[in-house]
């Protein structure tokens, strides 16, 4: 029956001791798996990935990170929030995000009709502090340690940070990244030589496959507004560009996909950096995923839920 089966939250909080608002502030990345590992690299060099990983269906959006924001940046000590002005910034039209109330106690909301909308005026150590955050968990996960041990500094120094080993949640790296976008063996229905020129199954695009230059939007569309590519991943091509890890010269990192004032970029051979500081309207990030302790601990408190359902 029913009613008899149905378990609240309040009871799962009862049976493992989590608060029940913890477990509704919990966020989903939805993420898709990428297979073929060891497959060889494109012509650019890029593109070789020797694990199976997941990667996030979508760019990081707005309300995704407005979530991570009211958890851990009531005082935001690490600049997690770009408050720049008024036609600029979170809060401008091109952000997504606004902020009440004062250091010690802010909070964060998403702006109507922008939630699904990418972040972007995050530095590329931004991204790295919310990868930290769903490695360690989310709610008070520390944003210091993880993938990226960040010592307390807003901004470190560029060369001195690399992806930990037991990394859960990362910052993709330009590898995992570019597989995602381009690759498409010939023997899974592909280009001649397992890679595409754009992020979008094809070697041309058209203003029907992604928001960029030539479709004329001048600003960021909600997520999968365009159809998947072959991994089944979104936007890899136009909306925002996304960092990757890519240490290129003294002060930047890598980033890829162009933007929604963006054309040619879009492309497998447009390789990009940029100052790991810089917080632009165009720029966002795309997480990857190894499914680790975390994720067992999530499966356990679902057999939980069965079990208990089992048993009313
Ligand atoms: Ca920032
Ligand atoms: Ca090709
Ligand atoms: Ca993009």
């Amino acid at each position: 029956m029913y009613v008899k089966s149905f378990i609240s939250l309040a009871a799962i909080a009862a049976v493992t001791g989590l608060e029940a608002t913890s477990a509704l502030a919990q966020i989903t990345i939805p993420t898709v798996p990428i297979g073929n590992p060891g497959n060889a690299a494109d012509s650019t060099g890029y593109g070789a990935v020797a694990y199976s990983y997941n990667i996030g269906a979508t760019e990081v959006t707005n309300a995704q990170y407005a979530a991570f924001l009211n958890a851990v940046a009531a005082t935001d000590t690490y600049s997690l929030y770009n408050g720049d002005g008024v036609s600029t910034g979170m809060a401008g039209s091109f952000g997504g995000i606004t902020r009440s109330g004062s250091a010690g106690s802010y909070t964060y909301a998403t702006v109507s009709g922008r939630a699904n909308n990418p972040v972007n005026f995050v530095s590329f150590w931004d991204a790295t502090r919310f990868s930290n955050w769903l490695h360690n968990g989310q709610g008070s996960g520390d944003t210091e340690t993880g993938a990226y041990t960040l010592g307390g500094v807003t901004n470190p120094v560029n060369a001195s940070i690399t992806r930990n080993a037991g990394w859960q949640w990362a910052v993709t790296s330009e590898d995992e990244w570019y597989k995602a976008a381009y690759h498409q063996p010939a023997s899974q229905g592909g280009d001649s030589d397992d890679y595409w020129r754009y992020p979008t199954q094809s070697n041309t695009i058209a203003t029907a496959q992604a928001n960029y230059f030539f479709s004329g939007i001048n600003n960021t569309t909600p997520v999968g507004s365009y159809a998947a590519n072959f991994y089944g991943t979104f936007d890899m091509g136009g909306n925002v560009w996304e960092w990757n890890e890519a240490i290129i010269g003294g002060f930047d990192r890598g980033r890829r996909g162009g933007a929604f004032n963006s054309n040619v970029t879009l492309r497998a051979d447009s390789r990009n950096n940029i100052t790991t500081t810089s917080e632009r309207d165009d720029l966002g990030f795309r997480v990857s995923q190894i499914p680790g302790p975390s994720s067992v601990a999530l499966l356990a408190i679902g057999g939980l839920m069965a079990s208990r359902r089992r048993r009313s």
